[in-house]
């Protein structure tokens, strides 16, 4: 059993005193301090992965069926050297589910790993038993069924571990995977479908010399690789016609923001959010994007001549980090794809719809019980799965104003992004300005930057019950970051 990273802190055994402990035997290493940089490996070598899109093992007229079995696998990730990941069906990313709106999904999920698991269906609007709470554990060995009504427009979701004090560890060891929903609006646009359709997972990972993965919460702030995966290879290379490509790019590191930009200055066509496709496409120079985010872009690569090599950057990363993939130009094709002027008609909620504004402030507060001393709070408070912090009623807008605290310079900069269950938001405004128009569509994670106070607005509907508002910096998550709120 491993303990939970809040229990081994109340233990003392964390912090700088501790210099290495294996977590869960030998499949990786626990390390308090700065760990040893990552074995070299050569960039933009191996080809780009593509999951594959998982089969239903039935279907009816309404709905259908899956099974998916959660297990440890020994992977090649670093050439030569072998990964141990927990994966769905053992594969990370998992495979991917692509559904049809309003087509009810069943999943069998099968726990076959050392330690209790919970899995989330991100941006979904599923029903509280499905929603995967933090303490709806599945056992060691045991199983447990998710019902996904698919209610949700067309849009890019994603799955991942969600288990109470242990979602950064599980999400770092490959519980992650793409939950595609598609429909009728999105079928009849003429963007690029198909094989030109093609989700990245970003995520940053630490290697030991043997090929383990190591885990190193820094602090218990934050867990910054030296490695990027996309898919799960470290910077692929993807072989693309001279034609349009639509990418759905996740951001699924633990702690990592990336700043995405094309190292040969073209813009980026930004055609949707989190919640699916914006009223109309923006261009822009570059992307913020933080943990659990999606943004889905179009890159034209006719403009370049066969041959040429457009590299995929992050303007935030430095070094190696400052690179993500790279996409080789290398043939000729037709291109029948369009990127038309108007994509999907979005409903604006205005603050006069709102019945009432709530406000969050993201800790940390400086504690004696904890090194280092903060806690992550919310409103002064740590997560306590029997206090619900808001009762918004179904049907009803509300106004949630976001803002980090700072104390005493601890985490004088640490900034937070934001994730609520059920919902999808709109972003009014940050410190009282338009967000960027990349920003304007429908989201469900927003990042609360340290000096800035951000509200979003959203209509509670789907379902009544518990759900859970978080930070999505895993290690802030593991530390207590969450709160209840109750549709009633
Ligand atoms: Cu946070």
């Amino acid at each position: 059993m491993i303990l939970s990273r809040r229990a081994l802190l109340k233990l003392g055994v964390l912090g700088g005193a501790l210099a290495l402990m294996p977590l869960a035997p030998s499949i990786a290493t626990y390390t308090a301090d700065r760990p040893a940089p990552s074995p070299r490996i050569p960039r933009f070598v191996l080809p780009l992965a593509v999951p594959p899109v998982l089969r239903p093992v039935r279907s009816t007229a309404t709905t259908d069926y899956y099974e998916v079995t959660q297990r440890e696998a020994r992977v090649e990730i670093l050439p030569g050297l072998p990964t141990t990941i927990w994966g769905y069906n053992g594969l990370s990313p998992g495979p991917t589910f692509r559904v049809r709106r309003g087509r009810k999904v069943v999943v069998k999920q099968t726990n076959l790993l050392p330690d209790g698991v919970v899995v989330h269906q991100h941006g979904g609007v599923t029903p509280p038993e499905s929603d995967g709470y933090p303490l709806d554990l599945i056992p060691p060995g045991g199983s447990r069924t998710y019902v996904y009504p698919n209610e949700h427009r067309a849009a890019t979701l994603w799955y991942h571990d969600h288990a109470m004090d242990q979602t950064g560890f599980h999400n770092y060891m490959g519980l992650a995977g793409f939950y595609i929903v598609e429909d009728e609006i999105d079928d009849r646009l003429p963007l690029p479908k198909g094989a030109y359709d093609v989700p990245l997972l970003l995520q940053d990972r630490r290697f030991a010399a043997d090929g383990s993965l190591v885990f190193a919460p820094l602090g218990h702030i934050a867990v910054d690789g030296d490695v990027v995966l996309v898919n799960g290879v470290p910077w692929p290379r993807f072989e693309v016609a001279n034609r349009k490509y639509r990418f759905r790019v996740l951001n699924g590191s633990n702690s990592t923001i990336f700043r995405l930009a094309l190292g040969s200055g073209q813009p980026l066509t930004v055609i949707g959010t989190d919640g699916g496709l914006l009223p109309a496409p923006v261009q822009t120079p570059e992307i913020r994007l933080a943990m659990a985010e999606r943004v889905e872009v179009v890159v034209d690569f006719s403009a370049y001549p066969i041959g040429s090599r457009v590299v995929l950057e992050n303007r935030d990363g430095e070094g190696q980090l400052g690179q993500i993939m790279r996409f080789d130009v290398v043939r000729q094709e037709a291109d029948d794809s369009e990127v038309p002027e108007t994509l999907r008609p979005t409903e604006r909620l205005s603050e006069a719809m709102a019945v009432r504004t709530r406000e969050f402030v993201f800790g940390p507060r400086p504690t004696l019980d904890a090194n280092p001393p903060v806690e992550f709070v919310i409103n002064g408070q740590t997560f306590d799965p029997n206090r619900i912090d808001a009762r918004p009623r179904l049907g009803d807008v509300e106004i949630w104003r976001f803002r980090c605290a700072t104390a005493l310079g601890l985490g004088g900069r640490m900034d937070h992004p934001v994730h609520i269950h059920l919902v999808s938001f709109q972003i009014l405004d940050r410190d009282g300005a338009k967000p960027a128009p990349y920003e304007a569509g429908w989201k469900d994670t927003v990042l609360v930057p340290f000096d800035q106070e951000v509200r979003v607005i959203m209509r509670f509907q789907g379902y009544r019950g518990k759900y859970i508002m978080h930070c999505h910096n895993l290690e802030h998550e593991d530390m207590a970051m969450m709160t209840n709120f109750e549709v009633v």
